[in-house]
């Protein structure tokens, strides 16, 4: 199923272990500094797909100002899907949020109109129609890790499965 979410009331939250939530919305989001990925992404199903070119903004702007002893975060989606990773993965200009494909309007069946986008990772890392950070002292698998998924996924040591 793909949701299919209107800008006019689509919102992005940091939140979790922070003095206090941040909300944008759309138009404020897109007030802040954009950033780009140009490069490969990696399907845990052994495809690659690569030079895709994303535009967004990167997730050390949605965090800058944002005081937090968190190390683990949750991306979080419309309808509930989740997937965790270690804060340090999306930060240090390793993460964004996207919302552009190839100059288009990132499409709803990719997560539009915005997902996560952590291109060192497997990519159920990257939440599509993401909503949400929720910074966490202790890790907390999500979605596809509580069933079996590997908990950190990279490609490179071919982490698919718990135990790989
Ligand atoms: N919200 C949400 N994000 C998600 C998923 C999902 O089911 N829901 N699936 C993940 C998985 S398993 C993959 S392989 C990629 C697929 O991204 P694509 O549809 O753009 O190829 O999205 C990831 N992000
Ligand atoms: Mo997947």
């Amino acid at each position: 199923m793909t949701p299919r979410l209107g800008t006019a009331s689509w919102t992005f939250t940091v939140d979790g272990l922070v003095e206090r939530p941040t909300i944008w919305t759309w138009d404020e989001i897109h007030a802040l500094p954009a950033s780009s990925y140009r490069g490969d992404i990696h399907c845990v199903t052994t495809w690659s797909k690569l030079d895709m070119h994303f535009d967004g903004v990167s997730v050390d702007t949605l965090l800058d100002g944002v005081e937090t002893a968190a190390e683990h975060v949750v991306a979080v989606a419309d309808h509930g899907y989740t997937t965790n990773l270690p804060l340090e993965d999306v930060t240090g200009g390793r993460a964004w949020v996207v919302d552009t494909f190839d100059g288009q309007p990132l499409e709803p069946e990719h997560g539009g109109p915005a997902r996560l986008l952590v291109p060192h990772l497997y990519l159920w890392k990257s939440a599509k129609w993401l909503r949400e950070l929720r910074l966490l002292s202790d890790d907390e698998p999500g979605f596809w890790e509580t069933l079996g998924y590997h908990n950190y996924g990279d490609p490179w040591r071919e982490q698919r499965y718990w135990g790989d």
